[in-house]
């Protein structure tokens, strides 16, 4: 029998469809990313750089679903490798959570990677002529809700044999001078980039070729170099560049989109543009068809991308991401700048760096980390301890004994925290959703 049409179709998206995404939410071409699910959970118990409970020891073997029970910046002094089947869950950090300070962090090694709610900040003593963040090999790896600033070649790069990868709701920021570049996105394994901030790169917010689909970002104050930079070289590029928002600020002397030739090939739809640096939100939807892109190859329809649910228009997209970008469960002050002063100011306050340890930034601290027990004197002259640490954890699994027995575990038996509950999740990985 023939399958009437619109079954058939249902039955060619059913596979992907039916996935389990990454974490709810999950979208794009990396979200069906598994991550340490199915392997071991390793508990990051302090700030080192090396050694036993550090994050370089964690992620230094495949098949593990990292937790914290620190909070506070490790600063490391070579660069990080991330290895195969890994979940960082940086939102399960108590006080601020994680920030990694200090050099660059490579997911080249790392296929099916999940990384979350954590801050990659390499600044001027990482390697010299290294990326923030740097995928040249690998598939199917998501980040959601990563800052990553202060690169010295790119901010966050991705070249090479590289398939199905997300970066959603992240802060790509600060790429150092003199290079100050946001990054190449360039593979034909599909990159999704969505509702992420690139903010004071002088160039590449991003530069990109191959397969690119490009959703509700706010590109804000690029420099001389570029905002969003189709390829022009003799590969071929297929991007969807729907709704985003582009806010020109002190440093930008260049249109939002430059470059491309006819072997670009694009959907555009929907692209604010506010060049005028006044402080007000007065731009308008640019006509992608007239200048500054004219030698590209317009498409009348999107490619048939992963896309996103919940598609929003520009503007709702500049509020959504100040509200939720980058490691937002608590924000640190690097971050608050770049959203609140910068960003706030729609064009006013914006500025490209080399040295993110003096003002503004003042370096990547303080991050109220998780072993501290503030006290605090209210008006009324009451104590009111604010404990900062981990929650109690008396199995040592990393979910804490309080989730356990409200969700039916048992918070004497170590060995649920990787049990796959019915909805398809680790049981870890449910504690952990739920925090955010
Ligand atoms: C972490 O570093 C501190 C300070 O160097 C050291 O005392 C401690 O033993 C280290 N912890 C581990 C587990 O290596
Ligand atoms: C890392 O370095 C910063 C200064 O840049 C410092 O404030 C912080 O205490 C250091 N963290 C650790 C764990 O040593
Ligand atoms: C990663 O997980 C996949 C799927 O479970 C498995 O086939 C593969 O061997 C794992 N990789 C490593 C390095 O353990
Ligand atoms: C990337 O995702 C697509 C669609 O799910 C899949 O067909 C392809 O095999 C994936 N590629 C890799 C290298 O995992
Ligand atoms: C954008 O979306 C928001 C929220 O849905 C809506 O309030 C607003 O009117 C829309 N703006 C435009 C220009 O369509
Ligand atoms: C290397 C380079 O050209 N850097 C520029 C980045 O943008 C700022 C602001 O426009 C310039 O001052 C830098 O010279
Ligand atoms: C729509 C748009 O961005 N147009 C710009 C194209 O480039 C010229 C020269 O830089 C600008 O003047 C236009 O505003």
């Amino acid at each position: 029998m023939r399958l009437p049409f619109l079954t058939a179709v249902a039955l060619a998206v059913l596979p992907s469809a039916l996935a389990l995404a990454a974490f709810p939410g999950a979208q794009g071409f990396g979200a069906s990313t598994t991550g340490g699910r199915g392997g071991s959970v390793y508990i990051v118990t302090n700030l080192n750089d090396t050694g036993s409970g550090s994050l370089r020891d964690a992620v230094s073997q495949s098949n593990r679903i990292i937790v914290f029970a620190v909070g506070g910046i490790i600063n490391i002094t070579s660069r990080l490798v991330i290895q195969k089947n890994i979940s960082i869950l940086g939102q399960t950090a108590p006080g601020q959570g994680i920030t990694v300070y200090g050099n660059g962090v490579s997911y080249s090694s790392g296929s099916n990677t999940i990384t979350r709610y954590i801050r990659f900040r390499m600044g001027k003593s990482g390697d010299s002529g290294k990326d923030a963040i740097t995928i040249a090999e690998g598939s199917n790896m998501i980040f959601d809700h990563v800052s990553i600033s202060w690169g010295r070649d790119e901010t966050f790069s991705i070249n090479g044999d590289v398939s199905n990868v997300t970066i959603q709701d992240c802060i790509i920021a600060q790429g150092l001078e003199t290079h100050s570049c946001g990054g190449l996105i360039q593979t034909d394994g599909g990159v999704s980039i969505i509702r992420t901030l690139y903010i004071d790169n002088k160039t590449r917010n991003p530069k990109v070729k191959g397969k690119n689909e490009f959703v509700n970002n706010v590109v804000y104050n690029w420099g001389g170099g570029g905002g969003y930079i189709a390829g022009d070289s003799d590969g071929q590029s297929y991007a969807n560049i729907i709704n985003n928002m582009f806010i020109s600020g002190p440093s930008t002397t260049i249109t939002a989109f430059t470059r491309g030739n006819a072997n670009f090939h694009t959907f555009v739809s929907g692209n604010y543009y506010d060049p005028d640096k006044d402080g007000t939100l007065n731009g308008h939807v640019l006509a992608a068809t007239t200048d500054n892109y004219s030698d590209v190859d317009f498409q009348a329809a999107a490619y048939a991308y992963p896309t996103v649910s919940g598609l929003m228009n520009a503007t709702a997209a500049l509020d959504y991401v100040k509200a939720h970008a980058g490691a937002s469960k608590s924000r640190d002050h690097v971050d608050t700048y770049l959203i609140s002063t910068e960003l706030g100011s729609l064009g006013k306050v914006g500025a490209t760096i080399s040295d993110p340890t003096v003002s503004p930034m003042n370096g990547p601290g303080p991050i109220t980390g998780g072993t501290v027990h503030a006290v605090v004197m209210t008006s009324r002259s009451m104590l009111t301890v604010m404990m900062r640490q981990a929650p109690t954890d008396t199995d040592n699994d990393g979910i804490p004994d309080a989730w356990e027995k409200a969700n039916g575990l048992n918070a004497n038996d170590a060995s649920d925290a990787v049990k796959i509950a019915s909805n398809g999740y680790a049981n870890i990985e449910n504690y952990a959703n739920s925090l955010v």
